[in-house]
């Protein structure tokens, strides 16, 4: 099983609620398990600010897929949400999904590259993935650690969760 980080966004249509049946359908990838899933949290639209704020997330996923097995098993739940892709660049969404990372693998294809290209700067990123792996370390050999030091994280809020109904 390689061990997989995926980034959850939305800013369209109830993004608190985009995200957490995002990552209900992520649980329900075959051979596939998802370990754990960040706080939500919310932040300012990186990009065009004549948009909402986002909600992001980020999954823990243990999977037998491969790279691409898994890019198209994310991409099915995106149009599943909903997801048409607009004109505008950087504009409004229903559901992103990204791979992250990929066990220690780094990846340049047509269809993907991993690391996720944006992930190393991006606070709405690095916050909820340091919640799954403070002690992380990228392919590259720098510290999750480090990158958080680098990266401002103004208007990043982390969202309390909300109420869970417990079996008795
Ligand atoms: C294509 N791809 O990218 S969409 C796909 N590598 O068809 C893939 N590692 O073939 C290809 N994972 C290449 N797809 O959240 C990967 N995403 C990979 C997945 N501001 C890959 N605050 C194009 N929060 C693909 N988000 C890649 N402002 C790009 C979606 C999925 C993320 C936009 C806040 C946000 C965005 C902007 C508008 C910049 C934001 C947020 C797109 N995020």
């Amino acid at each position: 099983m390689a061990r997989c980080f995926i980034g959850l966004g939305s800013n369209q249509d109830n993004p608190a609620s985009q995200v957490s049946r995002a990552l209900e359908a992520i649980g329900r990838i075959p051979q596939s398990v998802l370990r754990a899933r960040s706080s939500l949290y919310s932040s300012a639209p990186l990009g065009p600010q004549d948009q909402p704020s986002y909600i992001n997330a980020v999954a823990l996923l243990d999977t037998a897929l491969e790279p691409v097995g898994l890019l198209d098993a994310l991409q099915d739940i995106e149009q599943q949400h909903g997801r048409t892709r607009k004109a505008e660049r950087w504009g409004p969404r229903t559901l992103d999904l990204d791979i992250l990372l990929f066990d220690n693998l780094t990846l340049n294809s047509d269809r993907l590259c991993i690391p996720h290209y944006h992930m190393h700067a991006r606070a709405f990123v690095l916050y909820p993935l340091a919640e799954l792996a403070p002690e992380l370390i990228m392919p590259d050999g720098t510290a999750l650690q480090q990158l958080l030091s680098e990266c401002m994280s103004d208007d990043l809020v982390r969202l309390p969760a909300p109420p869970a109904w417990l079996e008795s």
